[in-house]
Order: C-alpha cells, then sequence, then structure tokens
C-alpha cells in the first residue's frame, strides 16, 4: 500500500520534475517526508511567489516545469504572483496548494477561501486531488501544463488525506499535443501575400522560440532580405549583428527601431504573442500576416488582417522558406547603418559609469553561455536593447506577467537548472527589496548566482513616467532618512561599486568565487532618461 503523499512524489519523479519549491503548513509534511526519501528535492524559498517563479523557470530551462506548493489563504495568494507569471509567459508550471477536507470546504475554518476560484482565471487547469486519481491526475496536469499553449496548472491538496491509501490506477502518462498543421489554404495564401510584398518586416515573437524556429526563421530572413524585429523575450533568435537585424520593439531606442519598421508594407508575424506588445502599438498602416499557434488578435476594424496562418510555426515557416523567394526593396546597408547608429548610442560614453557601463562590463565578463536573469523596471527596457543575446535560454524575463521580483528567484532556479553555467542577475533596487529574503534560499542552497545591483535609489521606470507628464517625483525614491546598505544579506557578501575600475574588479571577484554574491552597482539612474520610453514609431 502507498499513501496518497509518496504517490504524488513518484509520480511527479516519474514525469521528471526535480525540485519542489514553496513554504510548508503543516498539511505538507507528509509530502515532505515523501520528498526526502525520493530524489527530488524541496526547496524552502522566502516567499511563495519566488517558488512560483522558480518552478517556471524550470519548465523554460529544461521543459519539465518544477513544482510550487503554498499553503492555504494567504500561502496560495502570494504563490499567485509566480503561477500568473507562468500564465502570461506561456510558460508550465505545476502549482499545489492545501485546501479544505470536503468535510470543511464550505465552512468557515482559519485561512480558508476559495482557491479554485482564485486560481481558476491564473491557470489552464485547476482541480482537487482525489485519493483514487492521483496519477490520472497528475498526468492530466502535465499534459495541459506542457501542450502548446504552455501554462499553469493547480491541484488543491484536500486537508488530511496525505497519509490515506492511493487507490490503484491503470493510467498511462499523456504527452504533450504539439500544434496540428496549418490549413494548406491558409499555407498558400501566406505564400501568395509574401511573395507580392516588396518591403515585408518580419516581426518574430516569444512563441517562435518555444517553436525553435531559428534556422527557419533566419533563411527566411537572408533569402529575401526582410529585417527582423524582435519582442523582448525573443532576443537571442536572431543575433544582434545578422544582416537582416533591426531591434527590439518597446524597449530603449524602440523609436530609431521605427524608422526601420515604419517603412515595411507588410507585417509578418512570426510566432508574435501580443502579451508582449500589441499590433496597433507599433506596425505602420499596412495589412498583417499572422503567423502563429493560435489566431491572430488584432483590431480589425483598424487594420487588415492580410492572412492568419494557425498551427504548427515549423511547418508554416518550411513552407516560406521552401518557396522561390526573391529578394525584396530593402536597402540592407540602410540597415546596417541604422543599427550602429542605435548600438553607437547605446555604448557608454568614456568615464561614465551608469546602466550602459553596468551592463557593458557584465556583458564583457560573462561568457556567452552564461545566463542572465533580468527582473523588471528602467534596466530591463535597456537590457532589452542594449544586451547581447547568443541565444533566447541565455537570457531570462519575463514580459508578458511583467512583475518585478522574478530575476532574483529565476536566476537561483536557472542555477539548479544548469550548474555548469554561469549564471548572473540583474535586478533594480525595487526589485531587490521585494526579494530580499531569497538571499538567504541562495546562500542555504550556496549558488553560484552573480547578483548585479543597481542600485539608483529610485523606482527608475515609473519616476520617467512622472517626469514626462511633469509631475513631481513623488513615492518613487527608494532611499528615505536614515537608509544604509549593508555589508552583506543573510550572508550573502556585497561588493560595493561606485566607479567602472571598482566595478570590474568587483566583477572578476565575484565570477572566480564560488557561492551567491551581490555587486552592488551605484549608479545615476538620469542616464535612462533619454533612451526610454520613447515610443516604437
Ligand atoms: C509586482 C510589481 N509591482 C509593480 C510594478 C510596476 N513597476 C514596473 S517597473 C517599476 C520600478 C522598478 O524599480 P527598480 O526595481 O528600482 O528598477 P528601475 O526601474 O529603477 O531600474 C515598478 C514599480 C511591477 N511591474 N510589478
Ligand atoms: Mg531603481
Amino acid at each position: 500500500m502507498t499513501t496518497v503523499a509518496r504517490q504524488v512524489v513518484d509520480t511527479l519523479q516519474e514525469l521528471g520534475v526535480r525540485y519542489f519549491f514553496g513554504i510548508p503548513g503543516g498539511n505538507l509534511t507528509d509530502y515532505m517526508e515523501a520528498l526526502r526519501r525520493s530524489d527530488m528535492e524541496f526547496v524552502l524559498v522566502s516567499n511563495e511567489a519566488a517558488g512560483g517563479f522558480m518552478a517556471l523557470v524550470c519548465g523554460r530551462l529544461t521543459g519539465t516545469p518544477g513544482a510550487c506548493f503554498g499553503t492555504f489563504g494567504p500561502g496560495a495568494t502570494n504563490l499567485s504572483t509566480g503561477v500568473g507569471c507562468a500564465l502570461l509567459d506561456r510558460l508550465p508550471c505545476i502549482a499545489f496548494t492545501d485546501v479544505a477536507s470536503d468535510a470543511m470546504l464550505n465552512r468557515t475554518m482559519q485561512m480558508n477561501i476559495d482557491h479554485q476560484a482564485l486560481f481558476a482565471p491564473i491557470t489552464k487547469w485547476t482541480t482537487r486531488l482525489h485519493p483514487d486519481r492521483v496519477r490520472e491526475t497528475l498526468y492530466q496536469a502535465m499534459h495541459v501544463a506542457t501542450s502548446e499553449v504552455p501554462g499553469p496548472v493547480h491541484i488543491g491538496l484536500p486537508a488530511g488525506t496525505a497519509g490515506d491509501p492511493a487507490g490503484d490506477e491503470y493510467v498511462q502518462p499523456k504527452p504533450a499535443v504539439a500544434p496540428p498543421a496549418p490549413e494548406s489554404a491558409a499555407l498558400d495564401r501566406m505564400e501568395q501575400i509574401f511573395r507580392e510584398a516588396s518591403k515585408p518586416v518580419l516581426a518574430v515573437g516569444w512563441t517562435a522560440v518555444r517553436a525553435g524556429v531559428r534556422s527557419l526563421l533566419l533563411e527566411i530572413a537572408e533569402r529575401s532580405g526582410a529585417p527582423v524585429v524582435l519582442t523582448p523575450m525573443a532576443k537571442g533568435i536572431c543575433p544582434e549583428d545578422h544582416p537582416c537585424y533591426a531591434g527590439v520593439l518597446n524597449h530603449a531606442l524602440s523609436h530609431q527601431v521605427g524608422q526601420t519598421h515604419q517603412q515595411a508594407d507588410l507585417v509578418v508575424g512570426i510566432g508574435f504573442d501580443p502579451i508582449e506588445i500589441n499590433y496597433e502599438d507599433w506596425i505602420p498602416d499596412v495589412p498583417v500576416l499572422h503567423i502563429d499557434t493560435v489566431t491572430a488578435d488584432l483590431d480589425r476594424d483598424r487594420y487588415t488582417l492580410a492572412g492568419d496562418v494557425v498551427g504548427d510555426l515549423g511547418a508554416a515557416l518550411r513552407r516560406l522558406a521552401e518557396a522561390d523567394l526573391q529578394k525584396t526593396e530593402w536597402d540592407l546597408a540602410d540597415l546596417a547603418e541604422r543599427r550602429r547608429k542605435m548600438f553607437s548610442r547605446l555604448e557608454p560614453p568614456v568615464g561614465t559609469f551608469g546602466p550602459r557601463a553596468v551592463l557593458a562590463g557584465l556583458r564583457e565578463t560573462l561568457p556567452d553561455n552564461g545566463i542572465m536573469a533580468c527582473d523588471v523596471g528602467a534596466h530591463l527596457h535597456l537590457i532589452g536593447q542594449q544586451w547581447r543575446t547568443p541565444e533566447p535560454d541565455c537570457l531570462l524575463m519575463t514580459n508578458g506577467w511583467s512583475s518585478m521580483g522574478f530575476a532574483i528567484p529565476a536566476a537561483i532556479a536557472a542555477k539548479l537548472c544548469r550548474p555548469a553555467q554561469r549564471v548572473c542577475c540583474v535586478v533594480g533596487d525595487g526589485g531587490f527589496l521585494m526579494m530580499a529574503g531569497e538571499m538567504a534560499t541562495a546562500m542555504r542552497l550556496g549558488v553560484h548566482v552573480v547578483f548585479v545591483l543597481m542600485t539608483d535609489a529610485s523606482l527608475s521606470l515609473i519616476r520617467i513616467k512622472q517626469q514626462r507628464k511633469s509631475y513631481a517625483e513623488y513615492g518613487t525614491p527608494l532611499q528615505g532618512e536614515g537608509y544604509e546598505s549593508a555589508p552583506s544579506f543573510f550572508g550573502v557578501p556585497v561588493l560595493p561599486a561606485r566607479d567602472e575600475p571598482t566595478y570590474r574588479k568587483a566583477l572578476k571577484q565575484a565570477f572566480d568565487m564560488d557561492a551567491p554574491v551581490i555587486v552592488e552597482a551605484f549608479v545615476d539612474g538620469q542616464e535612462y532618461d533619454d533612451l526610454l520610453l520613447r515610443g516604437n514609431r
């Protein structure tokens, strides 16, 4: 006889889940004991939101999500911040919470709220575990979470059932389903529309990264000579020095990227997921050809949807790559000049130590296969355009959910998943305050992550927005009277840097260590003001 708790852990392990992140309530102890005896690892976090972020980063980097957990009520609401991230960043995640027993479900009970209602709008599927259907439920959960479009699932663990006998079950795992091939009429039309355009621009999004279509995409771009613009989460799918590379939408200097896409006579969305930026926010007044696993989300009163190719992205792009494509009318020498101008503005001016210098120093120190996780704020907008990204897995960001606090847990999880690779994190001082407790987690795990803390004493992204409306800086400065930086957080040492040579030395020292370390870069956030939030056109 096996118990429900052991059956849950055995089944997760069979499905390839390696980590279970969370903060226990009393009901979880049976599960934790089962985890202790398994090859999986229970990772205690400081806030359940971090556990959610970590679980989805495991999904991103290994294809198999981690599991995460929060107890009743407040544990579940904390966890929901990570779970929502998995939904809007399209990543698999298996979330568990404690839920009331059948008898107490509709009674008044300490910490008790309706978790099914809480998780319904932020998951692909939410359910309650039944002792007779443990395997069936977990197989279904993994199937739903990993099938396109991937996302989170939630399973409530009814109180008092962990030690019950699990039922005998004769069920098989259900593999993820791949999207079907697009309809052939849609493919014919796609090819015709593409051939008829004289200046198509390829707008590549996050779905293209998941679909692994990098080489097909580059082949189409090279054969047609069409420029490529990327959403931030698609960074790395087209190298920054590629002759067709035009830049990233909606981040630093995106108005300069607009000098290219505003010339287009057709926008070809390739795995373009509007969760990062809507078509209407940047496209010129031209038709859209949308190629994705889901149908186009476009204001059809204002814009023409010339083609909507829904299904397997690889199949659609193969059709284009195999077509007899003519060179389009783009002048790639002009494009190269615009690219050069944009990147030269992103170089740190000599003798300054601002956000650009911090990123440039880190990029030079981090090997090409190193992973950088970044948080949300002004620094992210700069990273989006400035950071050279050799391949998509080397940069972890949230630009669908866009939650501050993502980067620190993301970097810790990345190091757990890819121990042989260098891992660092760029986080603003606001985001750091949100997740400072996870320094204790990093220390306990002993993971070598270099946390680069960008201290500009402000919620800079919001400060810039205040300034654009001529409002006062109110509620955005982070350091009041008596504020002091710390020499260490929970044992993680802080190497402070106020100038370039000290910073470079600190980075070297940090990467030479074998334990978590913070490099705190004190910078003037004014440098962002000219570079960010300049629009897309
Ligand atoms: C959880 C959450 N709360 C609030 C926001 C809104 N927000 C976006 S950026 C930002 C400022 C971030 O400040 P900091 O971490 O210091 O980064 P900086 O902008 O200074 O680079 C805020 C408050 C958010 N995205 N996520
Ligand atoms: Mg800041």
